[in-house]
């Protein structure tokens, strides 16, 4: 029998972060790259859309109007999943039929006055702004004693069922953890209490050892395609310092972050030539006024695509019913997304 090799055998790898495990099967893409790399017409977009409810001075679904914002601008989901003033409450009947009311609070976050650029297309000291506004928003929700977890992300694209192009995120604050960030924290704190020190480290420390998933860094941060990647271009953004959380980032580190994530995202956008979609969010410890001295913060980017502009990864079949799988490697990943660097 041959040698076991992870570049040709099937195999599965563990995700130590979340505690959950992927197929790979690299034997599948040694077929030649049959994606075409289809050239889309630019989507022609207006700095400035009368129609747009995230644009400055327009008015909100919600009767509003937002101000003549230049920078970034914050305000409260008009539709939010989560609300202040839910009743608390709830019902268990035998352990089968759970409910628990949840408190949360969920907002909107424009990127930019310019309704036509996106997170690439702004330039960094652009980004930092929006790196600056997460971190005050982290603080600022964090420190409400209803609020014990922070989720900053975007959606970015219509695939992935973002609702307006310009250029926006989001954050949901809650009072309970949710199942990702909860899964991690388990995971994180279980390491830690057994090494004394942070997942995280200590996988990029093997990481820039190796280099082979490793797609940029600068001095403050390392973007990579994790070991552990379901979807095909997946990555992730890690401090090379073990912090725990947005808040602590000195100004160095922010301009490093804003930095990462424009390198980052100009590169997927090169990878099929169109804006390329994603939803990307930032993990960290929960604001539950606990230690977490296990968390290491760190960003996450899950791009659907998986061959050209057009031709998305589906989470069916096999991986609904038994668990995620892949084909092309996240080595392979790493090494086209580092040639576009
Ligand atoms: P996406 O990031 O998925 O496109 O969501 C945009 C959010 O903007 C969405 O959650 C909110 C929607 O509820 N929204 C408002 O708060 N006010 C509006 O006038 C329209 C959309
Ligand atoms: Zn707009």
């Amino acid at each position: 029998m041959a040698t076991f090799n992870a570049a040709d055998h099937p195999h599965r790898r563990y995700n130590p972060l979340n505690g959950e495990w992927v197929l790979v099967s690299p034997h599948r893409a040694k077929r030649p790259w049959q994606g075409q790399q289809e050239e889309l017409s630019p989507e022609m977009r207006p700095a400035y859309d009368p129609g747009c409810y995230l644009c400055p001075t327009n008015v909100r679904a919600n009767g509003e109007h937002n101000p003549a914002y230049t920078s970034t601008y914050v305000f409260d989901n008009d539709f939010g999943a989560l609300q202040a003033t839910t009743p608390p409450g709830g019902f268990n009947k035998g352990g089968l039929l759970v409910a628990e009311s949840e408190r949360g609070i969920c907002k909107v976050i424009c990127f930019s006055p310019r309704h036509d650029l996106t997170l690439p297309q702004m330039d960094v000291a652009a980004i930092r702004h929006v790196v600056d506004v997460w971190q005050q928003e982290y603080e600022e929700l964090g420190k409400l004693d209803f609020i014990n977890h922070v989720q900053i992300f975007e959606n970015k694209g219509a695939m992935m069922g973002c609702s307006n192009p310009h250029p926006h995120g989001q954050i949901w604050a809650q009072s309970t953890i949710p199942a990702e960030p909860a899964k991690e924290t388990m995971q994180q704190a279980a390491y830690y209490s057994q090494h004394q020190r942070s997942l995280l480290q200590d996988y990029l420390d093997q990481e820039l050892a190796d280099t082979s998933r490793i797609i940029y860094q600068n001095e403050h941060f390392v973007t990579l395609v994790p070991f552990w990647a379901v979807w095909p271009f997946e990555t992730m953004i890690i401090s090379k310092r073990h912090l725990q959380h947005i808040g602590q980032l000195t100004d160095a580190e922010k301009d490093a972050f804003a930095d990462a994530i424009k390198q980052l995202t100009t590169a997927y956008d090169k990878l099929f030539n169109i804006s390329f979609p994603y939803s990307s969010g930032i993990h960290q410890q929960p604001t539950d006024g606990q230690e977490h001295p296990e968390w290491h913060f760190h960003m996450h980017f899950y791009p659907p695509l998986l061959r050209s502009a057009t031709v998305k990864k589906f989470m069916v079949g096999y991986e609904m019913l038994g668990e995620p799988q892949r084909d092309i490697t996240a080595e392979t990943s790493a090494e086209k997304l580092r040639s576009l660097f």
